[in-house]
């Protein structure tokens, strides 16, 4: 199929089997026990969530329906031969879970490009905020007004059945996809994880909002703008010819202070994060000698040991906030890829409202006692 949608309604079906076999078969099976230092270490190491598209190791990083970065960047499609993928390609991927041709990236692309509509009243929401805003509080505010067009809002008030849920959602994850780039670049004109949120059936611009503002968060998104102001602060201090004792102090000035240092460590990985290393090869090949990407390059060998040394970092290793170099508002336009393609499944395979089941100090220090 040259088309996205008549090879998801293909592959819906046979996916929907797999776990319903799974579900009947092994549904008593156990994963694991959970301790008292997981419920209270924020569910970390917790198997609790089915998450299709993508898997993260904490050794080697993040893979994409099983490809690893370097993987997809060989496989898929770019603009122009041996040039980096194109995102349109890495969306079929994440949907299908398989490498598209050319061909069907180029139809992706049409289509999106079909879609990209912004009406009016966006960029009025947008710009009824003040100029002081943070600009990812604009971009989740422009999100939000994009979801008074929800076709799952309104397929959802006419009755649709549960097995129909994916067709208004795809069609909301595509348009969605596909329109804030606009809203994104439009934010900069007037200025300088989302599981749980969607299993209540909330569409994807509810869902993608939701997500967004927990990305705004400084030790999950924000990190990157807190880097970029970090790395200011570092020249404005030093100058940019710092030498590495130079930069070994700023880091334990900053760690004194009682402050992280960021695009460092990461709640899963514990290894210098591949996207990172994707970004250090780009920069690497086309820009060398920026003063920027060599004094990140130098913050990659002088952090790592200083975190090792302060004894409690569990990855003392960069993660993608260190080297992206760009605001929070364009990791938030490239995470609508991920969390579409899996909203999309979440409703062709009818997974069910999750409720993490949440404690109190009281009945664990009951169920203690017991122990
Ligand atoms: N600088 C200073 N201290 C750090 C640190 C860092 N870069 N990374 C971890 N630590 C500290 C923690 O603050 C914690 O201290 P505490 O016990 O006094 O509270 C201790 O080390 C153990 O934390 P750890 O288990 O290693 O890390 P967590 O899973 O709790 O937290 C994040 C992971 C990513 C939040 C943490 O490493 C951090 O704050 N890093 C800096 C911010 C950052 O770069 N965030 C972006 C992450 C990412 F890639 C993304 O989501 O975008």
């Amino acid at each position: 199929h040259l088309d996205l949608h008549s090879q998801l309604k293909e592959l819906i079906p046979e996916q929907q089997e797999r776990l319903n076999k799974i579900k009947t078969e092994h549904g008593k099976v156990q994963l694991g026990n959970i301790t008292v230092d997981m419920v209270l270490g924020g569910m970390r190491g917790m198997t609790g969530l089915l998450w299709e598209t993508s898997l993260l190791d904490p050794d080697e990083g993040i893979r994409f329906r099983g490809l690893s970065i370097p993987e997809c960047q060989k496989l898929l499609p770019g603009a122009k031969p041996g040039g980096e993928p194109l995102p349109e390609g890495l969306l079929w991927l994440l949907l299908t879970g398989k490498v598209p041709s050319k061909e069907q990236v180029d139809a992706l692309s049409k289509e999106l490009r079909d879609r990209a509509t912004v009406p009016d009243y966006v960029y009025k929401a947008i710009d009824a905020l003040p100029v002081s805003a943070h600009p990812m509080t604009q971009f989740g505010s422009g999100v939000m007004a994009l979801q008074a067009q929800s076709e799952f809002q309104k397929a959802y008030d006419k009755g649709i059945p549960k097995s129909k849920y994916w067709e208004p959602t795809y069609e909301d994850s595509l348009n969605l996809i596909a329109r804030l780039p606009i809203v994104a670049s439009y934010v900069y004109r007037s200025d300088h994880e989302g599981g749980n949120v969607a299993s209540a059936l909330s569409d994807p611009y509810l869902s993608f909002a939701a997500a967004l503002n927990g990305l705004a968060g400084p030790l999950h998104g924000l990190a990157n703008q807190e880097v970029l102001l970090w790395i200011k602060s570092v020249v404005e201090e030093c100058g940019e010819n710092i030498t590495t004792e130079q930069l070994k102090d700023y880091v334990w000035e900053t760690l004194n202070s009682g402050k992280v240092v960021p695009g460092f460590g990461h709640g899963v990985l514990r290894k210098t994060d591949p996207r990172y290393t994707c970004q250090r090869e780009f920069a690497l090949k086309h820009l060398p000698n920026d003063p920027l990407f060599q004094l990140v390059s130098k913050l990659y060998e002088v952090v790592p040991p200083i975190l090792t040394e302060l004894g409690k970092v569990k990855n003392p290793w960069p993660n993608v906030d260190a080297h992206s170099g760009y605001f929070t508002v364009l990791f938030g336009v490239s995470r609508s890829i991920g969390i579409c393609s899996q909203l999309i499944w979440d409703r062709a395979l009818g997974l069910p409202l999750e409720r993490p089941k949440s404690v109190t100090m009281d009945w664990l220090e009951n169920c203690c006692k017991k122990a």
